[in-house]
């Protein structure tokens, strides 16, 4: 097992779009299981095999309290979603520190393979049709902040620039200490 580095906004490797899995064998199913191990790790209740540097379609999720609840979903496609809609503030792992309403499909029915290659529909409300719905937009390359103004979206940004160039200088200064002790 291993913990996959997670790729950051305003990265430009997470617009691109995911292709679908061709065999669902052992490279798929360890990396769904390194997938779940990185997920748990970031206190997350999802993350897309985009957000890892993997564009191939896969979807790693458990909304579970316990976190014993693991669901693989591999080439998912939406089969039906509810006219109504439901907003709730979102995060999102490749946007640390970050939380902004979005409005979605309150329920959502979709197609998808699990980690044995076996095809199962999914019948989908609440968080885990929120979570499902932000884990397939990261196989098309979109996040949740896409739904926010450009305004609103340049300020985050520029914000999580601002600390990812801050934490660069941070590591810098850790090797050279190390370096010189
Ligand atoms: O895709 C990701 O980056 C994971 C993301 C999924 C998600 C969270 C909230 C709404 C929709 C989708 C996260 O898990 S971010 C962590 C988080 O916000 C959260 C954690 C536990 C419970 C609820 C939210
Ligand atoms: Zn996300």
């Amino acid at each position: 097992m291993a913990l996959l580095p997670i790729l950051h906004f305003p990265d430009a490797r997470l617009q691109r779009t995911a292709r679908p899995v061709l065999a669902v064998d052992a490279r798929i199913r360890q990396l769904a299981a390194d997938m779940l191990e990185t997920m748990y790790a970031a206190h997350g209740i999802g993350l897309a095999a985009t957000q890892v540097n993997v564009d191939e379609q896969i979807i790693v999720i458990d909304i579970s309290e316990e976190k014993n609840a693991p669901q693989v979903l591999i080439n998912p496609t939406l089969l039906w979603q509810s006219e109504e809609r439901v907003e709730g503030d979102e995060g999102c792992l490749s946007v640390p520190g970050i939380y902004e309403k979005v409005q979605r499909a309150a329920e959502v029915r979709v197609r998808a393979l699990d980690a044995e290659g076996a095809e199962r529909d999914i019948a989908a409300s609440g968080l885990l049709a929120v979570c499902i719905q932000h884990e397939m937009d990261h196989l098309k390359g979109r996040l949740f902040v896409d739904y926010l103004s450009a305004l609103k979206r340049g300020r985050i940004r520029t914000r999580l620039l601002k600390e990812q160039r801050q934490a660069q200088r941070e590591e810098k200064e850790r090797v050279r200490r190390e370096g010189a002790a």
